[in-house]
């Protein structure tokens, strides 16, 4: 209930990366809960710009008030998503019907790549809100303001409270890990193999348009699903699986937990009621590509996949050359246009 000396107008900038999770969200509770806990990588050339110009309104008006740009052009259709966002936020964030905002984003991939912009989109705007914040509160630690950063991303889209800090995110309750939160994602607590520093991340572009069921929807079909309370249980049982295995750096039980767990996200899509299905022919034809390319060379390339028919490559940076000879000999005809994303293990947003 404090009276905050808010600045009369201002303009903050935040760029965020995107991430891709090694154990999936995949299910959620009320107010953006998750079912089970999930890690990530936090990348880094696959992230969104945002800027925010805000500017006192005299009179306090009935509903939010704010213009948005991306990539330079007025984007009516993506309103509803932050007008949702800044609904969900009032409450945790006073200032928010006391300014116009001119909201300016853009992304680094390109439009309709299949790469989804929530995450990185929501934990920019997240942080530019936050920066407005501490412009009031300049006392507040620095944990703090990722933390609430980290928390206000969530209740934009789930995946973006991942998305605020590098370079491995956990985020929903798991007893092994005291500090970890179903509200806000923290900084993988334990030991890392140095190995995973500097992981690389291929996304194989295989189909860009519009998926044809969004996450959201995904998410919900998890209620009442047949096989859900075992799925929530795996989540926990490989994140336990993951500690040595971060510790050691042991690659091959690695690539286990993580294919695993990309096929179980897709498994979980095909047996909900309705069923769906992302994957594409050539998402399978390349998952064969890369058992077949790691029994041939025993490198440590191995897949996971997102709620989508794209594949991201993920391998240690040691192996990177034979790796990429290996795209672009064998998976790049299965890109749509020949694209792919050359991304790796970043800091986090700035
Ligand atoms: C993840 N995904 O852990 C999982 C795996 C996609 C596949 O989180 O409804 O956009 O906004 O909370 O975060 C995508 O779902 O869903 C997602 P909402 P979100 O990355």
């Amino acid at each position: 209930n404090i009276e905050l000396e808010l600045p009369k107008s201002g303009s903050v900038s935040w760029k965020s990366p995107s991430n891709i999770a090694l154990v999936k969200y995949w299910g959620k509770k009320l107010n953006q809960i998750p079912a089970n806990p999930s890690i990530s990588l936090t990348l880094d050339a696959c992230h969104t710009k945002t800027s925010v110009q805000f500017q006192e309104i005299t009179q306090e008006q009935q509903n939010f008030s704010f213009d948005l740009f991306f990539e330079g052009e007025e984007k009516p259709a993506f309103k509803p998503k932050i007008q949702t966002f800044f609904e969900r936020i009032e409450s945790f964030v006073p200032f928010l019907k006391k300014y116009h905002f001119t909201i300016h984003t853009s992304n680094s991939f390109p439009h309709s790549s299949g790469i989804a912009s929530s995450a990185s989109g929501m934990a920019a705007l997240a942080l530019c809100l936050m920066e407005i914040e501490q412009k009031a509160l300049p006392e507040m630690t620095e944990d703090f303001f990722y933390r609430k950063a980290s928390f206000l991303a969530r209740l934009g889209s789930g995946s973006a409270c991942r998305s605020i800090r590098g370079s491995l995110v956990q985020w929903g309750m798991h007893k092994p890990i005291p500090e970890s939160s179903d509200l806000y994602g923290i900084t993988y607590p334990f030991e890392v193999n140095e190995v995973f520093e500097d992981y690389h991340d291929t996304i194989l572009l295989v189909h860009k348009g519009q998926k044809t069921v969004s996450s959201t929807v995904g998410h919900g079909l998890m209620e009442g699903h047949p096989f859900a309370i075992n799925r929530f249980e795996q989540a926990h049982s490989n994140l336990n699986a993951l500690k040595s295995i971060f510790a050691e750096g042991n690659l091959a039980e690695f690539i286990k937990i993580v294919e695993s767990e990309a096929l179980t996200l897709h498994a979980m899509m095909m047996t909900s009621h309705p069923y769906f299905l992302l994957m594409k022919p050539d998402t399978l034809a390349i998952l064969e590509k890369i058992w077949n390319f790691r029994r041939e060379t025993g490198l440590h390339a191995c897949f996971t996949l997102d709620a989508g028919a794209n594949v991201h490559l993920l391998y240690p940076s040691s192996q990177k050359e034979r790796t990429i000879q290996f795209v672009q000999d064998e998976l790049v005809a299965h890109c749509e246009n020949g694209h792919y994303i050359c991304d790796r293990v970043g800091n986090g947003s700035k």
